[in-house]
């Protein structure tokens, strides 16, 4: 399409009148006329008419509000007196919102509520609107009607008393907010730090379980070493270019605590037999059990093979005790490999080997004191 001279230089004159400001807009509508959908459709009905003496619809709290796609969102809007009447305290003042969000020429979506009159001053209604899914951002034709005591349902009507205000709104795109941690299969040992680091928006709200736990500021990460199991973090991501804001995905944190629940017990045996030395615990997989031949003082690492079995396991069994073992320790090291936890040590249980002789002389001893 091409304007003509006469078209261009009024055009020209008019652009002359107006501040950079308008400049910009123009400059940006032309340069991204793709990607800005104008949805007014046929122009909707007349919007009637109204007596401007009586309470009237705050314009600012209408011009403000923030539609997002597919979002619901609490629009307040403001009601305060007419040019020369105003309601009386308890009066209810009736809003309601007429949207043409299929773009045919009528309006299809309508939201109303009330608010009880303050005199002097006035009142908010807050209605919830539920935005149409948009690809680019959209502008929608409104209207608003304001009536005391009774809600229209007609947004073609004339109003004998109220206010009628034709808007239009626009409905952004929200920000699509990424979430990822420090942790790759976020599955840690109790007490670990962890980094989480926010994306897609320019500010950013933390939460653990739903509530806030970093408030909402430019910082895109949240450190934490005090997640417990089970707990799911998200951010809320918001562009503040349209004040659209998105929360994430969860994260579901795994906590590992491997902990000892029951410790070895001492043993006494008769040599040649086997011995088994348990521990119970929780949140564990790996066991590695231990051996001090000198009183406690040191100890190492012990493998299965002849003199011992289940060396990786809870219950390591010493197989066919000698008497060089009497009063050896044995203790268990646990931990949880999936997020290489620290070890746990329990504590250490003392072997008791007797021979034969000492055997029979107890058999003798204890059937004398039972008889
Ligand atoms: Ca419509
Ligand atoms: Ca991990």
């Amino acid at each position: 399409m091409y304007l003509n001279l006469d078209n261009q230089s009024k055009f020209s004159a008019f652009l002359k009148k107006r501040n950079y400001a308008v400049l910009l807009v123009f400059a940006s509508i032309l340069f991204h006329s793709n990607s800005f959908g104008q949805c007014p459709g046929p122009g909707p009905c007349a919007p009637g008419t109204f007596d401007p003496a009586f309470e009237q619809i705050d314009p600012s709290s209408i011009a403000g509000a923030v539609f997002c796609s597919g979002q619901t969102r609490t629009f307040t809007i403001g009601v305060g007196p007419g040019t020369t009447n105003e309601a009386a305290t308890g009066d209810l003042e009736y809003i309601t919102l007429y949207f043409d969000f299929d773009c045919d020429g009528v309006f299809e979506y309508s939201v109303n509520d009330s608010c009880s009159y303050v005199n002097p001053g006035g009142c908010n209604v807050d209605l919830s609107v539920t935005a149409p899914t948009v690809t680019v951002p959209t502008t929608y034709n409104a209207r608003a009607h304001l009536v005391y005591n009774t809600p229209t349902t007609d947004p073609c009507a004339a109003l004998t008393w109220g206010d009628i205000e034709d808007f239009t709104i626009t409905v952004n795109l929200p920000p699509v907010p990424v979430l990822i941690s420090s942790d790759t299969d976020n599955t840690i040992c109790d007490g670990d730090s962890v980094t989480f680091t926010a994306g897609g928006g320019d500010e950013y709200e933390f939460f653990v379980n739903g509530s806030s736990v970093q408030s909402l500021s430019t910082t895109n990460t949240y450190t934490t070493s005090g997640l417990s199991d089970g707990d799911s973090v998200t951010v809320t991501a918001l562009d503040t270019s349209n004040g659209c804001d998105t929360p994430s995905s969860p994260i579901s944190m795994t906590v590992l605590d491997p902990t000892l629940t029951t410790q070895p017990v001492d043993q006494t045996s008769f040599a040649g037999s086997n011995v088994v030395f348990s521990v119970a615990a929780s949140d564990v997989d790996t066991y590695q059990w231990q051996v001090s031949t000198d009183g406690g003082t040191t100890f190492s690492d012990i493998f299965n093979g002849p003199e011992y079995s289940g060396t990786g396991t809870a219950n390591l069994t010493v197989n066919s005790v000698d008497v060089n073992k009497n009063n050896y320790r044995y203790r268990a090291l646990v931990t949880n490999s999936s997020a290489s936890c620290p070890y746990e040590t329990s504590m250490a249980a003392i072997l008791t080997v007797r021979v034969r002789t000492v055997v029979t002389n107890r058999r003798i001893t204890h059937r004398v004191k039972k008889n």
